[in-house]
């Protein structure tokens, strides 16, 4: 058994609670701790939130989760100081914060366009209270500012974020060699948190989902109905109604999330971009593929790859294998686009941008402080050394209307996944009879 207490450091919250969850072979503060049947513990430190009280979970591998959050005018749920504590281990600190930066929403007959993060905004009147059916686990009370930080138009105290604790599948599944040996199985649980968003016609699903294994997936999903407004011709849309006659504009869904980087606390943070390149080269079984890793130390923008991904790491803190941390950032299925208003920029989009972080440089597009830059390109304009990251990430969904999305319209998903890269030497919980595995085996004999 592995004891995780959790201290609270906030007012709000100033008792500590102390949590049991299972786990063997687990290390602890960077040291091997003896094997199977072992207590150890690790602490896990609450941050202290300027608003509501933190969020704290413990999921089935015995990892932690704790964050702040809040709900921002604009961009609606804001998470901050997000710290993941893996099983046995010290905690670290993983984000700074995350929310989503712009999601804008051009259709393709050319004559609308939204720009719904600066424009509307998620937050305020836009965020819906949540009803029974809305929310799978504890429905949470946040003010929520009418205008603003809520000084002016003042708040409303309403229960709009959703926290579950869901069955994240498989985790691992492995059997032995030795014969009638039993697989070891396990299951996995995540925590999801989620807010709903209603822009127009739309209602939008903003969702967050931290895995046992440590992985984060920012996801938005989008449902409600189709613009009754926005009827076109064949190629510019899709008939849902009779016959030919209806035919629904499809449009892009565009949005960008802005992940403030902070492993082991902010500053210092690295960027790679990793390719894997075909040498076209056959070996004896199969082709040859070269895997190579490219420092980006200035602010700028990249474009998807086959097998590429990027990540952020932190030199000065290493793992029990001797290798930095870091999170690798994977975008899955994405139509890449190029924003509709980008102040000058509409020339070539990008699908991932680095940039040294700035407080006023809140939005992707449509920033109001200028001295900032509008956007995106312009923060990466002076190429700045990057040191304290933020990682732009851009997900586009492109949204050709089909029958069944009348009516309401089932809800379609678009987002990304970061995972943990070398952040334990081996997974944090280790089942019976794989402790020993870390590296290539023994020679046998
Ligand atoms: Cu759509």
């Amino acid at each position: 058994m592995v004891a995780v207490m959790v201290v609270c450091l906030a007012a709000i919250a100033a008792v500590a609670i102390t949590l049991l969850v299972v786990s063997a072979g687990a290390t602890t503060g960077g040291e091997r701790a003896p094997r199977a049947g072992a207590v150890s513990s690790a602490a896990v430190e609450e941050p202290e939130c300027a608003e509501n009280a933190p969020i704290t979970q413990v999921l089935s591998s015995g990892s932690a989760w704790t964050m702040c959050w809040r709900v921002d005018h604009n961009t609606g749920l804001v998470l901050e100081d997000v710290t993941f504590a893996p099983a046995g281990h010290k905690q670290m600190q993983v984000l700074a914060s995350l929310t989503i930066g712009q999601l804008e929403v051009p259709y393709d007959t050319g004559v609308r366009t939204t720009e719904d993060i600066t424009a509307q905004g998620f937050g305020g009147r836009s965020m819906l209270t949540l009803g029974e059916k809305s929310c799978g686990g504890e429905r949470v009370t946040a003010d929520v500012p009418l205008v603003g930080d809520g000084s002016v138009g003042g708040v409303e105290t309403r229960e709009v974020l959703c926290r579950e604790t869901v069955d994240g599948g498989i985790a691992y599944h492995a059997t032995a060699d030795t014969p009638g040996a039993e697989a070891v199985v396990e299951r996995r649980t995540d925590l999801r948190l989620s807010t709903v968003s209603k822009v127009g016609w739309y209602e939008y699903v903003t969702q967050y989902t931290f895995g046992a294994d440590g992985s984060i997936t920012p996801e938005l999903g989008a449902t409600g109905d189709l613009s009754p407004a926005d009827y076109t011709d064949k190629a510019h849309g899709w008939a849902v109604g009779e016959g030919d006659h209806h035919h629904a504009a499809s449009h892009s869904h565009n949005a960008v999330w802005k992940v403030h980087w902070a492993l082991g606390g902010r500053g210092g943070q690295r960027v790679e971009q990793y390719d894997a390149r075909d040498t076209d080269e056959m070996g004896p079984k199969s082709r040859v593929v070269a895997g190579s890793l490219q420092a980006i130390e200035r602010e700028g923008t990249r474009e998807m790859g086959n097998r590429r991904w990027w990540r952020v790491l932190n030199p000065a803190r290493l793992n029990e294998d001797g290798h930095p941390v870091s999170y690798e950032i994977g975008l899955g299925a994405s139509s890449s686009f190029t924003f509709t208003r980008d102040d000058g920029h509409e020339h070539g989009g990008y699908d991932i941008a680095f940039t040294e972080a700035t407080d006023c440089q809140l939005f992707a597009t449509a920033n109001r402080d200028g001295h900032c830059g509008r956007g995106v390109p312009d923060y990466v304009s002076d190429r700045e050394v990057l040191d304290d990251v933020v990682a732009w990430v851009a997900v586009g969904f492109h949204h050709v209307p089909r029958d069944e999305d009348q009516s309401p319209m089932e809800s379609h998903w678009q987002g990304f996944t970061m995972i943990p890269r070398d952040v334990t030497a081996t997974r944090p919980d280790v089942p019976p009879g794989h402790e020993s595995v870390n590296g290539s085996p023994p020679p046998a004999g």
